[in-house]
């Protein structure tokens, strides 16, 4: 059974747990991080002392995008991550392309959610959310050419801006009006893994 280390309300474990289900994997998750804290045992798996990590029979693994590359590969239905080479880098792409996106996020989300209101620094939430909206009308003209991000449907291309979509449509920031994101939103929202793994309390 695959074993999934991190406390769900982590953009990274949420990637991992949410294609667990989409896979349809048994599956265990350890609250690891956070206030939940990290032991000795759980450093030994991931000497970066973050989480997500995975062990998988006689596999560790760490780095969230590796983890749902390795589980595409080995136990999810060939539709999740095409076979392709030209395809699969096309929904790959998107996957690379988060980690700018979550650089922009950062300052309004660290801000917004992790730090007390008396705390907050106005003006970095401002200058991060016009960095996110920035981003997301990049992914708006994209999805006005496919319905998902890995191709005609759904894949593991979807699951990384998935998890910060839900992230962006939740923090009280401006949002400008993206209706090719909006629809793509409302599509992951309608799938059950999202619902019970990614639409949790952001805190
Ligand atoms: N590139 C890594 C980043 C992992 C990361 O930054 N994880 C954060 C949570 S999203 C973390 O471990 N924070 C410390 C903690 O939760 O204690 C990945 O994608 O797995």
């Amino acid at each position: 059974m695959l074993t999934i280390w991190g406390r769900l309300n982590s953009h990274n474990v949420k990637k991992v747990a949410w294609f667990a289900e989409e896979a349809g994997l048994a599956y265990v998750r350890h609250d690891v991080g956070g206030a939940f804290g990290m032991d000795s045992a759980y450093l030994a798996k991931n000497p970066n002392a973050l989480i997500p990590t995975i062990e998988d029979g006689e596999v560790t693994l760490w780095e969230s995008n590796a983890i749902l590359r390795y589980l595409a590969a080995r136990h999810a239905p060939a539709r999740f991550w095409p076979a392709d080479p030209a395809a699969r880098a096309m929904a790959d792409r998107w996957m690379d392309w988060q980690a700018d996106y979550a650089e922009a996020q950062r300052d309004a989300f660290l801000n917004l959610i992790r730090r007390p209101e008396g705390e907050r620094d106005a003006e970095a939430i401002k200058r991060s959310a016009a960095a996110c909206a920035e981003k997301m009308a990049v992914l708006d003209a994209h999805l006005a050419t496919s319905q998902w991000l890995s191709g005609d449907s759904f894949g593991i291309g979807d699951v990384p801006m998935g998890v910060y979509a839900h992230t962006w449509f939740t923090l009280p920031i401006e949002r400008p009006d993206l209706p090719n994101v909006a629809d793509w939103y409302a599509g992951l929202q309608a799938r059950k893994g999202y619902a019970s793994q990614v639409m949790i309390p952001l805190t």
